[in-house]
């Protein structure tokens, strides 16, 4: 009947698929800036957080253990600038005369994943002002030379080359998108120098490194991870990229080695979206049951009563 409430068990069955066992997912994350924002709304494990002074629209979604948000006083502790809250003077910023003014309270420590892990101190082999190519994740097809500019535990950021930061993003040593100097060369793939780099079609790296008395990250330090073991027509749950508030029934409709294409079930294959395959965004079947997060289930054809597109 309609009413019947929808469950992943019954909804396999129909589709006769299988979900994407726990195993294939990693709750890795990606990276953000070091804003202030104030948590507006907590639903299951997820949060949606807001850049405090500024309009709704940079509100953005994060899971509750992301190691991309930090305690207040965090950035001070470890050297990170803090921007401060719109209207707000730099200088004159100070967390205790800003909890006082907002009548707010601050996130205590105890809740954010990056303090509960276990940071075991050792060298991750990538340090600040090291070099090495990596793939503009906006343009992928370009892989570039880049420098890490900041680490953070086992985590680094990723800039490139006399560009601005727009580009940047953070990653861990077993990122796809990385490798070591001359990897490109070994492999006969162009690499690109720097924004105006001198004589562009003859860029060399023992020079470059001279040039800017820099140091390459060591091979040994890269350590990619293994293809992921998705398959295609798997189910699974993953965050609609145009409505990140939402978590969505989804199907894996193809793979590649480290990315999966995600589709969102009983909607149209134009929002298909490829995603890497340890995406916080991600999660198996029951996830969201499991955490208290509403999923949204795939629209029923009003005629036919099946899920649309399948
Ligand atoms: N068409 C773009 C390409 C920018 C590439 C930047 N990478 C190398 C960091 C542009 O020129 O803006």
């Amino acid at each position: 009947s309609k009413t019947e409430q929808w469950t992943w068990a019954q909804y396999l069955e129909e589709s006769k698929a299988v979900a994407a066992p726990n195993k294939l997912f990693q709750e890795v994350h990606w990276s953000l800036s070091e804003n202030i924002h104030t948590v507006v709304s907590v639903c299951g494990y997820r949060l949606r957080l807001h850049f405090d002074g500024y309009s709704d629209c940079h509100d953005f979604w994060v899971i509750a253990n992301s190691p991309d948000i930090h305690p207040a006083g965090w950035c001070e502790s470890t050297g990170h600038k803090l921007h401060t809250p719109k209207g707000c003077k730099e200088e004159e910023f100070t967390w205790s005369n800003y909890l006082r003014m907002t009548k707010a309270q601050v996130a205590p420590k105890e809740l954010f994943a990056s303090l509960g892990r276990v940071t075991i101190d050792v060298k991750c082999g990538f340090d600040i002002g090291m070099k090495l190519e990596a793939v503009d994740r906006m343009n992928p097809s370009l892989i570039c030379v880049a420098t890490v500019t900041d680490v953070v535990d086992s985590r680094f950021l990723v800039h490139f080359d006399n560009w601005d930061d727009t580009y940047d993003y953070w990653c861990d040593a077993s990122s796809p998108y990385i490798h070591p100097i001359g990897w490109c060369q070994e492999r006969n793939l162009p690499l690109t120098p720097p924004q105006d780099y001198p004589d562009q079609g003859r860029f060399s790296w023992s020079l470059y490194l001279e040039e800017t008395g820099a140091k390459a990250v060591a091979a040994e330090a890269f350590r990619v991870r293994a293809p992921h073991s998705f398959q295609s027509k798997m189910k699974l749950e993953a965050v609609d990229k145009r409505s990140p508030g939402l978590i969505r029934v989804a199907t894996v409709e193809e793979v590649e080695t480290h990315r999966i294409k995600v589709h969102y079930d009983g909607w149209s294959h134009v929002y298909d979206e490829w995603m890497d395959s340890d995406h916080p965004d991600i999660h198996p079947a029951g996830w969201c049951e499991a955490t208290g997060h509403p999923l949204k289930v795939p629209p029923r054809d009003p005629k036919t009563q099946q899920p649309h597109g399948n």
